[in-house]
């Protein structure tokens, strides 16, 4: 009886054991170095729904292609091999088209636009990230992408033959209507491969290149503010709904304060990391008209492209962007 009794309050204490422990972590896999300000985001977010949900869920963040390469993040995510992931969204553009809208050039020329092209974006984002098994949290955008070359570019034949450094589809279909040479170089890779001398220019924000100190080899810097991709931060949905409501609504209020800070954030640091550019040498310039028409009408064929690729749902963004500016 003794020995029952003894083995029933066993069971009982160790029934109680997963209730007074219960915690979760998840896994959070992002291409960007622990020194970006998207992770450090992420980080702080992490934080907050450690406090917010007391400790019952936890966020590793796994920097840097650590756990998983950037551009393999989301189908990792869906497939549950990790539950939470940060990607740039069009990395994205083969499985949900819709995740390019933000890189279509010369559609959105400041945070303001770019805020009212995420409201239109953000819905159907979320259905097909859904459709694909995740939770979208928030999204944040780069700085504005403007142009880094080595040489002066005065005309569009100045790319011609030339290196071009690329990181998505728009950029590599920039290249090509460039009739430059396309080197697809992570961004971790930049400084190494301006070093080695495979790279003659790039589109990507002024912040990227200081974080890889471009100014060796790069010397003019145009801010021609092509576009402002978003990286999204997002969970498996399975993971998501395994959480107890009040811990779901933790993640999803610090996640509403993640965008905000994260928007914040990103346009303090366009104005300072085009002025650490200039303080290191690099000549911040704007392109010469002739030039700018003809880039612009690049960027015109680039939209009539994608709308004419994604159909239906572009337009469903971009009739009303333009129907209300
Ligand atoms: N930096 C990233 C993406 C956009 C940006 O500003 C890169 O260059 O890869």
């Amino acid at each position: 009886m003794k020995n029952y009794c003894m083995a029933a309050l066993c069971a009982a204490l160790v029934s109680h054991v997963p209730a007074l422990q219960a915690q979760t972590t998840w896994k959070l896999a992002t291409g960007y170095s622990a020194e970006s300000f998207h992770t450090k985001n992420i980080m702080q977010f992490s934080r907050d729904v450690e406090q917010a949900s007391r400790g019952k869920l936890l966020i590793q963040v796994h920097p840097g292609s650590s756990l998983i390469k950037l551009n393999d993040i989301s189908q990792a995510v869906q497939a549950g091999k990790v539950e939470a992931g940060e990607t740039i969204m069009t990395s994205m553009v083969k499985e949900i088209p819709l995740a390019g809208a933000d890189a279509v050039p010369f559609v959105v020329g400041s945070y303001k636009d770019a805020q009212r092209l995420w409201q239109l974006q953000r819905p159907g984002i979320e259905k097909h990230f859904s459709a694909h098994g995740m939770k979208l949290l928030y999204a944040v955008p780069w700085p504005p992408q403007g142009l880094h070359s080595t040489t002066p570019i005065r005309s569009v034949a100045d790319f011609k033959g030339t290196q071009m450094r690329t990181y998505n589809s728009t950029t590599l279909r920039i290249a090509e209507l460039l009739e430059a040479r396309p080197v697809d170089v992570a961004m971790a890779d930049v400084g190494k491969a301006l070093a080695e001398g495979r790279m003659d220019n790039m589109i990507t924000s002024a912040l990227t290149g200081v974080e890889n100190k471009v100014w060796g080899s790069i010397k003019y810097y145009y801010e021609i503010n092509a576009w402002f991709p978003k990286n999204a931060v997002f969970v498996n949905s399975r993971a998501f709904e395994a959480l107890d409501p009040p811990a779901r609504s933790a993640v999803m209020k610090a996640a509403q304060e993640a965008e905000s800070r994260g928007w914040s954030a990103s346009q303090a640091l366009a104005g300072s990391a085009t002025e650490e550019l200039r303080a290191n040498g690099v000549k911040i310039d704007r392109i010469p008209p002739d030039l700018d028409r003809v880039i612009k009408r690049m960027g015109e064929k680039f939209s009539q492209e994608w709308v004419r690729s994604v159909g239906k749902e572009a337009n469903d963004i971009f009739v009303p962007y333009y129907l209300k500016p």
